[in-house]
């Protein structure tokens, strides 16, 4: 590891490495960028090529504020030396002033589960007809006391009786509204409430525990490739309970056009993040139970997990 080296023989390395880069991109090949932000009880941390890079006292805020995020992180990290592994069980979500915003009925999974879960209420023409309106739904999620991230805790509300995950690729957004990143989101829901009432969404959607966001942020602002997968898991004492995945393929939104409706007559001067929809319905029968483990992965992301309080 290089931390083992002598100060000099380190200080060398790592600028003849910074060169190398730098050497790469100026003969302007393609490399595809893997860098990853993650914040942690020690602050925030870079990850590249297997490398941890503590960012010091530089704020979350500071960076998801940033237009130039991608570019910011590739050239900082060059300047200064790797740390260590990342310590996995100080891993917070990565949020600070952002609201979470998320769409919903973006996948034909979804439309079809809310259409049914809302027959009674008279709601089910509503989801039918958001799926296919140019129009796409978006509400107000979450914000940094309500979200979990990796490894913490997630809350199921104690006057629901039908509650679920929501596995979801989330867009990291600039205050311009530039993609500059992406993370896993669990959008938490209540199906009873959501169901009784479409008016009932923001209670079936926002309580405390509703979210959760991580491990980190791929810091890209290159679309994910259509193959890429959502994965799900739900473990219950030991036993996996249900499982499920959808490709991005089957998001029928674009994730920028989600981004412009969102932006209109709005500003985010922190950023936001933007929840893009879920894909993944487990079936009626099933409902969330304390203790339960819910994994979502996306591969190029990483796991979020999260136990159910
Ligand atoms: O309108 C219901 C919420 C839809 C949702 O959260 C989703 O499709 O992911
Ligand atoms: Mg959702």
């Amino acid at each position: 590891m290089v931390r083992l080296k002598e100060q000099t023989e380190y200080a060398d390395s790592t600028s003849q490495m910074a060169s190398a880069r730098i050497a790469y991109r100026m003969k302007g090949e393609h490399r595809e960028q893997k860098v990853k932000l993650y914040r942690t009880a020690d602050g925030c941390v870079v990850e590249e090529d297997n490398e941890f890079y503590l960012l010091g006292g530089i704020p979350i805020d500071f960076l998801l504020a940033r237009e130039d995020l991608p570019e910011y992180l590739s050239e900082f990290i060059q300047t200064i030396t790797p740390s260590g592994d990342l310590p996995k069980t100080e891993i917070l979500a990565p949020i600070g002033h952002q609201e979470v915003w998320a769409a919903g009925v973006t996948y034909f999974r979804s439309r079809g589960a809310r259409m049914e879960e809302a027959k009674d209420a008279g709601g089910g023409d509503f989801y039918d007809r958001v799926y296919s309106a140019e129009r796409p739904e978006l509400f107000f999620k979450s914000t940094a006391s309500r979200t979990a991230g990796s490894g913490g805790k997630v809350r199921i509300r104690a006057d629901a009786s039908w509650s679920v995950p929501e596995p979801e690729l989330t867009l990291v957004v600039s205050p311009k509204g530039r993609i500059t990143g992406y993370t896993i989101g669990n959008d938490m829901s209540s199906r009873d409430i959501e169901g009784e009432n479409p008016l009932y969404l923001p209670q079936a959607k926002v309580y405390n525990g509703s979210c959760a966001l991580g491990p980190g942020i791929l810091v890209s602002e290159n679309p994910l490739p259509h193959s890429t997968e959502i994965q799900l898991e739900i473990d219950r004492q030991g036993r996996v309970e249900f499982s499920g995945s959808v490709a991005l393929s089957e998001l029928k939104r674009d994730p920028k056009s989600l981004v412009e409706y969102l932006l209109r007559d709005n500003s985010f001067p922190s950023g936001f993040f933007l929840m893009t929809g879920t894909g993944i319905v487990p079936p009626s029968s099933f409902t969330l139970a304390s203790g339960d483990r819910i994994r979502i992965t996306i591969e190029p992301i990483g796991t979020l997990e999260n136990e159910v309080a």
